[in-house]
């Protein structure tokens, strides 16, 4: 029997992933957590349904050339099982119309050391989502003795979760910046609510963005949960939709992360990694201005990559500026196209998710 879970950070060496799937996404009626992320004037307002075949599969292509990369360049790639996400989710508490998808994991799934965690999403869409990743969970807990399989408490997602007509009205970006600064977002403080992908994972420290998708009572819950870490609740106010540090704080490497200037990263933050001599670098700026259609995310999924050890990171075909970044940096630059899949959920870093790094839970902030 062999290890196959282990990871403590987003920079050791690769050897194990899930790469995500397209198959059967849908993109999902309008409920009270997600509208939020979607701007006023997107043409996504109030669209649902099944997502057209011809993206499902230009999206699949990039995913499944994504794998065949980190197969070449030595790590174990697994897929999850997409369901037929065109079905409602009915529970005792809630119903909504339709599921999303099974892209990206990393929002579901977060790899503390030999445990793999299922999160507790604020999207009612998302609930059923880990049923995608379960058959190879199953597989590592009949293969490696040590793996930890573990469901974060569910939330209820009753009305009380939400506070109701918070982005009825039609606010500016100015307002929409104040409330990300006053920490006021559509989520309530009901039950611990958050996206795996919120979670910065360095070692023996967490920092968890507090945002639209995280709360501040899943903060507290991951100081109970793991008393041996040291958990950082994080906010940037220049981010008006925040929805997932991995385009917002990525770390390449041990002392070095590059951070989005647009989104104001906290002074106390700073302070603690340059008290610990990293470098915090400003991210070269996205190759283009729009993302493309049907897609939630910013163009600052040109950050968001996946580093494969302390020398080598994926990044975005046409992200011509970040991949010069990178190069200056000292990495080597392995491009891969993939504005096809960003739609379904994100980038490289989001359409991935930790199942075996190399190395061991380090304290970079004695
Ligand atoms: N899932 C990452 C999205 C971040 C962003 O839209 O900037």
């Amino acid at each position: 029997m062999a290890k196959i879970v282990n990871s403590w950070n987003d920079f050791d060496p690769l050897k194990r992933v899930i790469v995500g799937r397209a198959d059967f996404s849908v993109i999902p009626p309008e409920e009270p957590a997600t509208s939020e992320k979607v701007p006023v004037d997107s043409a996504m307002r109030g669209m649902w349904g099944p997502r057209p075949t011809e993206t499902v599969e230009k999206a699949n292509a990039q995913l499944d050339y994504l794998a065949k990369v980190l197969e070449d360049n030595g790590v174990t790639v697994d897929r999850p099982e997409p369901l037929q996400w065109n079905q409602p989710v009915i529970t005792p508490d809630f119903r909504t119309d339709s599921m999303m998808t099974c892209m990206p994991p990393r929002d579901i799934l977060l790899t503390i050391g030999s445990e793999i965690m299922a999160s507790a999403n604020s999207f009612r869409c998302r609930y059923f989502e880990y049923l995608a990743y379960w058959p190879l969970m199953n597989k590592y807990f009949e293969e490696d003795p040590e793996f930890k399989w573990t469901q974060a408490p569910r939330p209820r997602l009753t009305d009380a979760s939400y506070k109701h007509n918070y982005y009825d009205e039609k606010i500016s970006l100015e307002e929409r910046l104040e409330r990300t600064a006053n920490k006021d977002f559509v989520t309530t403080e009901v039950e611990p609510m958050w996206d795996a992908a919120d979670v910065l994972r360095l070692g023996k420290d967490l920092f968890i963005q507090h945002g639209l998708t995280t709360n501040r009572k899943a903060m507290e819950w991951f100081k109970r949960y793991y008393p041996d870490l040291t958990v950082h609740a994080v906010n940037f106010p220049g981010d008006p939709y925040p929805i997932h540090i991995d385009a917002t704080f990525v770390p390449l490497r041990p002392g070095l992360i590059i951070n989005n200037p647009q989104r104001r990263l906290p002074e106390e933050q700073r302070a603690i990694f340059e008290a610990n001599d990293w470098q915090i670098v400003d991210a070269a700026m996205p190759a283009h201005k729009e993302p493309p259609p049907l897609c939630y995310s910013s163009v600052w999924l040109s950050m968001n990559c996946l580093v494969l050890d302390h020398k080598t990171v994926i990044i975005e075909a046409s992200e011509h500026n970040q991949a010069e970044q990178m190069d200056k940096l000292g990495m080597n630059v392995i491009p891969v196209p993939f504005r096809d899949a960003y739609p379904f959920g994100g980038a490289l870093h989001c359409a991935t998710a930790d199942v075996y790094r190399e190395g061991g839970c380090e304290d970079y902030f004695a």
